[in-house]
């Protein structure tokens, strides 16, 4: 009994992997890539997930390296594709180093969340 509550209490923070059958939203790519370089300063952020994703649920954090946050116009599921997340930016990055923390519930209502680091170059 104690062990089904506490692998219920992990269920729901997301930290058993549970395979594809449970469909929970995890990352799977982004642009700019998780851990990328990139010269040119982008001017949105995409993240795409294993599944769809709930927009009034979901968000996306950007921090600079000094840890100044970039605040976006919109963080908003793609109209085309509910599996990923537009992070739409008022103007490119300037170079430096950026973090971006993520959480999602995906369309089964759970929650997952996560982080990468890029970097844009000069
Ligand atoms: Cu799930």
């Amino acid at each position: 009994m104690r062990n089904m509550m506490l692998v219920m209490a992990l269920l729901g923070l997301g930290l058993v992997p549970t395979g594809p059958a449970a469909a929970h939203a995890f990352l799977k790519a982004a642009v700019p890539a998780v851990g990328a370089t990139v010269t040119e300063g982008p001017h949105e952020l995409r993240l795409r997930f294993s599944e769809g994703v709930e927009a009034a649920f979901s968000g996306v954090t950007l921090t600079t390296g000094d840890d100044q946050r970039v605040q976006p116009v919109t963080v908003a599921v793609d109209p085309a594709d509910s599996t990923i997340l537009v992070v739409t930016l008022t103007a490119p990055l300037a170079p430096g180093l950026y973090k971006v923390q993520w959480h999602v519930v995906s369309v089964d209502t759970h929650k997952t969340q996560g982080r990468y680091d890029f970097t844009v170059t000069p």
